[in-house]
C-alpha cells in the first residue's frame, strides 16, 4: 500500500507550512518536539529550512517511556548530525528536566542577550515558540511550562489576529499556540512507526499489519523475551513470522471469537495498547545503524 495516499491533514498543507513560517521570523529559539520512541520519524522534514537562521532545542519528550541509554544515543545523534543547537530529554507527563529547559533557554540565547545590551538596550527579551507534529506533546508541554511558572504573565497581543505571547520567565515570552508540523510523507516505514506509538489513528493503517510491524521490530532489536513474558508464548514460537506470531498471542491470550476462529483483530489492538503504555517494556523502535540497544 502506499504511504502517499495517506492525507495527514487534508487541503491545508499550505496554510500550515505559511503560517509557521510567518511565526518563526517572530521568534529567537524553535523548541521541536518529538517522541522519544520515534525521535526520527516524529522529526519533520523541513524543519532545518524553517528554522536555518534560529536556534534550535529539540526536546525529546515522552521519555518517560523509553530507558536512559537509548535517550542518550539520540541526544548524540542529533547535536552530532548538527541537527539542533541543544537537545534535552523532558517528560510534558511527569514535568522531568522542566527546570534545566529554562536553563538551557538562558545558555542558549546569552550570546544575543549581550549583543543586544552592548548596544544599549535595557532589557532583552527572548521569545520561543514550541512546533512539532501531531501527538508529540506540545499542548501538555506548552500548559505545563505556561501552568505555574505564569504569575505575572502578561498576555500581549501578537502581530497576527489571535496571537499571543505569554511571559514564562522574566525575559523570556512563549507564543502561546504550537506550530504543527507534518511528518515525513515517503516513507513507509515512518508510517507504521507513527501508527505504532499512536501518533496517527488506528484506523488508517491496518491494525493487523502495524501489529505485525511491532513484532518485528520487537525481534529484530533483541526483546522477544518481553513479548514472550508478557503473552505466555513458547520458546519454539519465536521461529513464526510475525503474522503467526499474532495467532500465537491471540491463541495463548485466550482470545477466541464463536467458532473456535482466534480473534487476531484483538490480539493485534492489545500488543499495541500494551507497547504504548509500557506494559512489556520501555524502548523505542527507530533505530540508526549505530544504536545498538536491545532487550539481551
Ligand atoms: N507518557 C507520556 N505521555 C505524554 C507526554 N506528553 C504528552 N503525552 C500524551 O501524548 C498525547 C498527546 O499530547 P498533546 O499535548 O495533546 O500533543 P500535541 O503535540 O499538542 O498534539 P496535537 O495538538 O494533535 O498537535 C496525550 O495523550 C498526552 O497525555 C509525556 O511526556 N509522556
Ligand atoms: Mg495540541
Amino acid at each position: 500500500m502506499s504511504m502517499t495516499k495517506i492525507n495527514w491533514y487534508p487541503g491545508h498543507m499550505k496554510k500550515t507550512k505559511d503560517i509557521i513560517q510567518e511565526n518563526m521570523k517572530l521568534v529567537d529559539i524553535v523548541l521541536e518536539v518529538v517522541d522519544a520512541r520515534i525521535p526520527l520519524s516524529s522529526k519533520n522534514p523541513d524543519i532545518a529550512r524553517f528554522a536555518k537562521d534560529k536556534k534550535r532545542i529539540i526536546l525529546i519528550n515522552k521519555s518517560d517511556l523509553v530507558e536512559k541509554r537509548e535517550i542518550q544515543f539520540w541526544k548524540n545523534y542529533f547535536i552530532t548530525n548538527k541537527m539542533a543547537d541543544e537537545t534535552l530529554e523532558i517528560s510534558a507527563e511527569t514535568g522531568l528536566n522542566l527546570k534545566q529547559l529554562f536553563a538551557l533557554i538562558e545558555k542558549v540565547s546569552s550570546e544575543k542577550k549581550k549583543r543586544m545590551l552592548a548596544k544599549g538596550l535595557k532589557s532583552v527579551t527572548v521569545r520561543l515558540m514550541v512546533v512539532g507534529i501531531p501527538n508529540v506533546g506540545k499542548s501538555r508541554l506548552i500548559n505545563k511550562i505556561v501552568g505555574k511558572n505564569s504569575a505575572g504573565v502578561e498576555n500581549k497581543p501578537g502581530f497576527t489576529k489571535g496571537k499571543q505571547w505569554v511571559r514564562i520567565r522574566e525575559g523570556i515570552d512563549l507564543l502561546d499556540t504550537p506550530g504543527i508540523l507534518w511528518p515525513k510523507f515517503e516513507e513507509e516505514e515512518v508510517g507504521y512507526n507513527l501508527a505504532i506509538v499512536g501518533a496517527i489513528k488506528d484506523e488508517i493503517l491496518p491494525v493487523e499489519e502495524v501489529a505485525c510491524r511491532l513484532i518485528e521490530k520487537i525481534r529484530n532489536y533483541g526483546f522477544w523475551k518481553l513479548l514472550q513474558k508478557r503473552y505466555k508464548l513458547l520458546d519454539d514460537d519465536y521461529s513464526e513470522i510475525d503474522g503467526e506470531i499474532l495467532e500465537k498471542i491471540a491463541l495463548r491470550m485466550g482470545m477466541i471469537l464463536k467458532a473456535d476462529k482466534l480473534n487476531v483483530l484483538q490480539a493485534a489492538y492489545t500488543l499495541l495498547r500494551d507497547y504504548r503504555s509500557i506494559k512489556f517494556g520501555k524502548f523505542g523502535i527507530d533505530r540508526e545503524k549505530k544504536l545498538e540497544v536491545t532487550g539481551e
